[in-house]
C-alpha cells in the first residue's frame, strides 16, 4: 500500500508540531511506522492522503457514532455557521443541548459544556473538591480522564502507550494528591478511604475502562464504588467521555443502573466538534460560578456550531433500535475476530461493551491493569500493520477501544473478520 504522500507530509509536520501530531494517541508511537495522514471520511470509510481506503474503527476515538461527515449533521453545522460561528454569549442551543442531555441522565441536575474531556475532568476534580473542602482524590491506575495535572498520575490512553503514566512536569505537590487504585479491585480503593478519613473529595472512575483498552466493571464494582464514596462523605464522578451515549443513550450508568454525583461527557455530545460537559447534583452544581465560589470558565464554551453538530447527532440515537442495531454489529465483530484467533491459535481475549471493544493479545481473562500489562504488545503490533495494509484502520494501540459505528455495515464487518485471518495467517 503505497503512503508516500503521508511520508511526505508528516515529514514537513514534524519540522513544526512536536512529533508531528497534535496529540501523541496519533502519532503511532505505541505501533511504529508513519501515522496515516487522512484527507476524508464518509459512513463508516475514511481515505488517506494517497487515495487509500480504510474501514474505520477509530472514529475520531469515539465521536464519530453515526460515522463520517453525516449529511444531517453536515447540513445543521453548515446553515448554523452561517449566522455565526461563536458570540461569547449566551444562545438558544445550548439549552437545547442541555435538556438532551438531562432527559437521559437523571443524575444530572444543572450541566456546563466546555470545549474538550479535558476540561470535564479538570473542572469535575475542582468542583468536587471545592463542594468537599477536601483535597485528596483517588483514580485508577490506567484511568485517562485527559491532560490536566492532577489527573496525569498512572494514566492511561496515549500517556501509557508513550511511557509516561506519570508525566513529566507534574509537580509533587498534584501528584501526592492524587492516589491510585486499581479498577475492578474495590479493596484498593478501601484501604485509601481508611487511610485518610475525611481527606478525599472524589472518585473519580471510567465507569467501563477505555483507556488501558475496554474493560468492563465486574459485576457488583460500580454499585461497590457508590456505596463506599457515599460512606465516605466522597463524592462519586463518573467520567463517562467514552461511554456517555455510547454504550447506552444514557452511558453506563443507565446500562448498569449506578448514579454518580458527577459526571463528565465529551466526544459524541460534540458530533465531532470540540464540546466537553460536566454536571449532577443541584447541590454541587450551585457551586460553580456564577452562582458560586468554584471559577471555571471558556470562550467557545457552547460554541453554536459545536452545539448544532451535538444536537443533530444526540437527535438521531433516541431512535427507536438505535443501541439494539449498535449491539449486533458490534457482537458479530467480537464473535468473527474470536473465531478467526482460535482458527489461527492465537491467544485472544475481546472485552466489549455494546459498540466498544478492545482485542487483547492474552489469554485472558482480562479485568484490570495487572493482566492488560500482561498482553502481548509486539503481536499486537503486527496485527495492526497487516490489517493496515488490508484497509482496515484499528486504532494505533493496543490501550484503545474500537469504535463501531451506526454507519458500518454487515459487509464492513465481514471484510475486517476476513483481514483479521489473513493478519493472522
Ligand atoms: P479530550 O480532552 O481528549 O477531549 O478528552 C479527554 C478524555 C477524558 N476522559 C476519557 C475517558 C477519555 O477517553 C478522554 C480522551 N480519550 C482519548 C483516547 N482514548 C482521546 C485521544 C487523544 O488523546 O488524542
Amino acid at each position: 500500500m503505497n503512503r508516500q504522500r503521508s511520508e511526505q507530509l508528516y515529514d514537513e509536520a514534524k519540522e513544526l508540531i512536536p512529533g508531528g501530531v497534535n496529540s501523541p494517541a496519533r502519532s503511532w508511537g505505541a505501533v511504529g511506522g508513519t501515522p496515516i495522514f487522512f484527507a476524508r471520511g464518509k459512513g463508516s470509510h475514511v481515505w488517506d492522503v494517497d487515495g487509500n481506503e480504510y474501514i474505520d474503527y477509530v472514529g475520531s476515538w469515539g465521536p464519530m457514532i453515526l460515522g463520517h461527515a453525516d449529511d444531517e449533521v453536515i447540513n445543521a453545522v453548515t446553515e448554523v455557521a452561517q449566522s455565526g460561528t461563536s458570540f461569547g454569549a449566551p444562545t438558544q442551543a445550548e439549552s437545547e443541548m442541555a435538556s438532551l442531555v438531562l432527559d437521559a441522565y437523571p443524575s444530572i441536575d444543572l450541566i456546563r459544556f466546555v470545549s474538550s474531556g479535558t476540561e470535564a475532568g479538570m473542572s469535575a476534580l475542582r468542583l468536587a473538591r471545592a463542594f468537599t473542602g477536601r483535597d485528596k482524590i483517588v483514580k485508577f491506575e490506567g484511568g485517562y480522564h485527559g491532560h490536566a495535572d492532577a489527573l496525569l498520575v498512572a494514566a492511561g490512553s496515549g500517556a501509557l502507550a508513550h511511557g509516561v503514566p506519570d508525566s513529566a512536569g507534574v509537580t509533587g505537590s498534584f501528584a501526592e494528591d492524587t492516589l491510585i487504585a486499581q479498577f475492578n479491585d474495590l479493596d484498593s480503593i478501601k484501604v485509601h478511604l481508611d487511610a485518610y478519613p475525611g481527606e478525599i473529595a472524589c472518585v473519580i472512575a471510567e465507569p467501563v475502562a477505555g483507556n488501558m483498552g475496554v474493560v468492563p466493571p465486574d459485576p457488583g464494582f460500580l454499585e461497590g464504588l457508590r456505596n463506599l464514596t457515599t460512606q465516605a462523605g466522597a463524592l462519586l464522578i463518573f467520567d463517562e467521555v467514552i461511554t456517555g451515549f455510547r454504550v447506552a443513550l444514557g452511558g453506563a450508568q443507565e446500562r448498569y443502573g449506578v448514579a454518580p454525583d458527577l459526571t463528565c461527557l465529551g466526544k459524541i455530545i460534540g458530533g465531532g466538534l470540540p464540546v466537553g460537559a460536566y454536571g449532577g447534583r443541584a447541590d454541587i452544581m450551585n457551586v460553580v460560578s456564577p452562582l458560586g465560589p468554584m471559577y471555571q470558565a471558556g470562550t467557545l464554551s457552547g460554541n453554536p456550531v459545536a452545539m448544532a453538530a451535538g444536537i443533530t447527532t444526540l437527535r438521531r440515537l433516541s431512535a427507536p433500535g438505535f443501541y439494539d442495531d449498535l449491539e449486533s454489529k458490534a457482537a458479530r465483530l467480537e464473535a468473527g475476530l474470536t473465531a478467526a484467533f482460535a482458527e489461527a491459535e492465537t491467544p485472544l481475549t475481546v472485552n466489549r461493551v455494546g459498540s466498544i471493544l478492545t482485542m487483547f493479545f492474552n489469554a485472558g481473562p482480562v479485568n484490570g491493569w495487572s493482566s492488560v500489562s500482561q498482553s502481548d504488545k509486539d503481536g499486537f503490533t503486527r496485527f495492526f500493520h497487516r490489517m493496515i495494509d488490508q484497509g482496515v484502520y484499528p486504532p494505533p494501540s493496543p490501550f484503545e477501544a474500537w469504535f463501531v459505528s451506526s454507519a458500518h455495515t454487515d459487509e464492513d464487518i465481514d471484510r475486517t473478520i476476513e483481514a483479521a485471518r489473513q493478519a493472522l495467517s
